[in-house]
């Protein structure tokens, strides 16, 4: 089956021996090198340069009918985009996948030897960034114009060891040898000014004007890599700004004789996007992260500016030409900074710059937890940048004396409820408010979270104003999470329902019609299998744990998060161990449980449950006792290449978050993608791939959002499930114990008081009982083959909705309504 060809496309763009003929070419041109003498480095190189060659000429193109075309295009700002690496995934958009492989093969190189070569672009922190990668791969795909915008960090999210089962923090550094994927562009480098005072002048006509003194300038030199629609013609640009020292601070400095002090000056400025903050919950407050924030919004909107200078003279039409996306509030700050750019550069009045920020934004939350909804100290504003500070107080000044006044008159209490700025000991802006009372539209990311966004989180501003407020469901782009990395599943696939359902998802539907015949069962069930034997053989070289691939494989990867319960799999586990130990018996087919995790390196008690997982796994998996029927593992340094040999191998996707605070998980989508059953919770996009593969076909369990507000409501007492149920009980006093961790007991001591003493935020503790029996559910169905296959084979064919195309069309359609333009 895998021996079969991948899908060939409508344009063969290079034949293998062309393709041979350019690696050769490359390996000497570009590398220096030769056949004889490259290692693997140069090797994958060589090809990236022969895949470029394709690459370049549509961004050429592209870029042509763009401005021919002088179309509205979508500018998505994010301070991630987490793309992984795109050497397969580009030879697959530019249908040479097949080529290259060849052509590595006839000169002795395996393309997956090669390809190992690439450092991950680890430009994000977890679902977030990744959703924008997928999301600018599908505007590429579908023809749509559009830039991505954010951070050129040297350093991506860090490198994750485990030493004695500790995380261990370590730095990335994905450029450090170059990176053939991107472009620096000079001729658009852009400068940004920080800090200083504001002074009020009055010209000659008596006016008043606003004059921002900076106290220092840095620059942004622009990165662009290029974002290769599939089979299509296509490519767009990623541009990532760097930041370097302003030319003429180094130089006057230097002229003076301070070499040295140049020198700091330059560390300084470059420290801007020297790392990707790893969300950690002591970053607010962190003044080099607000000033990331500003550095690529101010950088982004003076490229957008310029770009639509060439062809109009005024703003008039500004914001029919440009849409800004703002994913999440974090780069907000383009809001005052277009007001400010509009106002005291451009020269227009206030209520005319005001109504193009309000056509031009929209924002995109993605979660609603208290602690992740930004707020900046007002002193810090006020420092970094204090003309925006301004900007921002007569944003609220109208907003609450016209809109809210009109609204709720007198109520002073609504004003103060409802203010962009919160009073208290310290004074904050609510990045989140000021997003939602600019921009047109303000989009939740599943269903059900967007109706918590109207219902919970922005009650009054959605009484305000309703018709701002949609939902866009995420998804996830097929061509990386199925084609690229399942080659046999996709194989099979093109067998079945034909070659276009990369673009289609829907039409695996097709293949559902198989799920009870036996030979389609039996070819879907080797292929998950072989899958399972690859991640086997990476979890032996990983962490010299055997598993069985006949076990059923029970997969958690995600950020570490108390919401996400971790720690909740954890409980059950041990249960499971106990159960175990205590009859010999015990009626269970052989589980592995797989984790991938990196925990902020501020929040301790994550970094705590990975220590314990650790811990248990060590016990668990050296224990004679239960004869191998269970086996626990974390994988050390969970990124998207991992991710993607970790979710065409699941059996059973994990999504136990508490519900109502999983915003929507992508890793569902990609699991159920791949034929792995969900044991989730009503929660976030759950609900939505329940109502696709329906209720027969997926293992919910726990409270749903309705029942978890009205236990918060009633009063939570976690020592009720404690004493309430003894094998709960045991496991929580087990963490106390020097069981795992010998001679040291209390080391996993902090897991059980968060959950008791702690009051357990996130009630693990209501949801554990309902977990452990579902799972036996799950465990009898697998058990059951047949019947396994078939629902895996449904939740395979029936997720077609969470093809990030239909997410981009719907962005399209409700937010950004852009027309497609199709390059020569
Ligand atoms: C997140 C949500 O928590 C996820 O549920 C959602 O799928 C993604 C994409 O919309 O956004 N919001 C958020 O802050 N993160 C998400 O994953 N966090 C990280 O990216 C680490």
């Amino acid at each position: 089956m895998a021996a079969k060809k991948a899908k060939a496309t409508n344009t063969v763009a290079l034949s293998k021996d062309q393709f041979k003929d350019a690696i050769v070419k490359h390996l000497r041109s570009t590398c220096g090198t030769d056949e004889a003498r490259a290692n693997n480095q140069a090797w994958w190189k060589a090809t990236c340069a022969a895949v470029n060659e394709l690459v370049f000429e549509r961004l050429t193109e592209t870029s042509k009918a763009n401005a021919e075309k002088d179309s509205r295009a979508v500018h998505y700002l994010s301070l991630e985009f987490l793309m992984g690496r795109l050497t397969v995934n580009n030879m697959h958009n530019v249908g040479v996948f097949g080529a290259a492989r060849d052509a590595l093969a006839d000169l002795g190189k395996d393309v997956n030897d090669i390809c190992d070569e690439e450092p991950d672009m680890a430009l994000g922190n977890g679902g977030l960034g990744r959703l924008a990668a997928c999301f600018i791969d599908s505007l590429a795909t579908l023809n749509y114009p559009a830039v991505g915008y954010g951070i050129h960090y040297e350093h991506g999210l860090f490198r994750q060891e485990i030493q004695g089962g500790r995380q261990i923090e370590r730095p990335d550094s994905w450029r450090e040898y170059g990176n053939p994927w991107e472009i620096c562009r000079p001729e658009s480098i852009q400068e940004v000014p920080l800090y200083g005072y504001v002074e009020t002048v009055f010209g000659e006509d008596g006016k008043m004007r606003k004059v921002w003194h900076a106290g220092r300038q840095i620059k942004g030199v622009p990165w662009d890599i290029p974002v290769v629609g599939y089979e299509a013609k296509t490519v767009n640009v990623l541009r990532l700004w760097e930041s370097k020292a302003a030319d003429f601070f180094d130089w006057d400095v230097f002229n003076a004789g301070g070499y040295i002090d140049s020198q700091s000056e330059k560390s300084q400025a470059e420290a801007v996007s020297k790392v990707l903050y790893p969300n950690d919950e002591s970053e607010a407050g962190k003044e080099l992260r607000l000033i990331q924030q500003y550095f690529f919004c101010a950088c982004s909107l003076k490229d957008i500016i310029r770009r639509y200078k060439r062809n109009h003279s005024d703003f008039s039409q500004f914001s029919k030409q440009a849409v800004i996306q703002l994913n999440d509030t974090h780069p907000t700050v383009a809001i005052p900074e277009l007001m400010r750019i509009l106002i005291d550069e451009e020269g227009l009045v206030w209520d005319d710059a005001w109504a193009i920020c309000k056509e031009t934004f929209a924002y995109t939350n993605h979660t609603l937890l208290p602690e992740a909804l930004e707020k900046w100290a007002v002193y810090l504003f006020e420092k970094v940048l204090p003309r925006h500070l301004e900007i921002i107080y007569e944003i609220n000044r109208r907003f609450l004396e016209d809109e809210v006044e009109a609204k709720w008159p007198g109520n002073d209490e609504m004003k103060r409820h409802l203010s962009i700025i919160e009073e208290g000991e310290t004074r904050m802006v609510r990045m989140a408010f000021l997003c939602v009372v600019t921009c047109f539209k303000t989009n939740g990311v599943a269903a059900m979270h967007s109706e918590l966004v109207k219902e919970d989180l922005f009650p009054e501003f959605y009484e305000l104003w309703p018709e701002r407020f949609v939902n866009v469901t995420n998804g996830v782009t097929p061509r990386r999470w199925l084609l690229a990395c399942n080659e046999q599943l996709a194989n099979m696939y093109n067998e079945t329902v034909g070659t276009d359902w990369p673009l289609k998802l829907d039409e695996l539907k097709g293949a559902a019609k198989f799920a009870d015949d036996a030979k389609f069962q039996k070819n879907f069930m080797a292929i998950k299998r072989e899958k399972k034997v690859e991640l086997a053989d990476k979890i032996e070289e990983l962490c010299g744990i055997k598993v069985s691939p006949d076990a059923m494989f029970n997969v958690l990867i995600k950020r570490l998060h108390e919401y996400k319960r971790q720690h909740l799999a954890l409980l059950h586990i041990l249960a499971l161990y106990r159960r175990l130990l205590e009859n010999p018996d015990y009626d269970m087919g052989p589980q592995v449980f797989i984790f991938g995790s990196k925990a902020a390196p501020g929040y301790k008690l994550a970094k705590d449950i990975i220590y314990a997982i650790n811990k248990v796994a060590d016990k668990v998996n050296n224990d004679p006792r239960i004869k191998d029927k269970l086996k626990v593992v974390f994988m050390p340094n969970y990124r998207v290449t991992l991710a993607e040999k970790l979710f065409p191998a699941g059996d059973v996707s994990l999504q136990i978050s508490t519900a109502g605070y999983e915003a929507s998980g992508t890793g569902n989508m990609k699991f159920a993608l791949n034929g792995a059953l969900t044991l989730g919770t009503m929660d976030g996009a759950n609900v939505e791939i329940r109502e696709e593969v329906g209720d027969e076909n997926i293992f919910i369990f726990g409270m749903d959002c309705d029942e978890v507000k009205a236990l918060k409501a009633a009063g939570y007492n976690p020592w009720d499930y404690y004493y309430g149920n003894p094998e709960l009980k045991a496991v929580l006093d087990w963490l106390e114990t020097d069981f795992f961790t010998p001679g040291a007991p209390g080391e996993l001591a902090s897991i059980k008081h968060s959950l008791l003493e702690g009051g357990d935020p996130y009630l693990v503790l209501a949801d554990f009982e309902s977990f452990t029996t579902q799972y036996t559910a799950v465990d009898v169905a697998y058990r059951d083959q047949k019947k396994w296959a078939k629902m895996a084979i449904i939740n395979s064919a029936s997720v077609g909705k969470f093809n990030s195309d239909r997410s981009i069309e719907d962005y399209v359609d409700r937010i950004w309504k852009l027309e497609k333009v199709m390059p020569n």
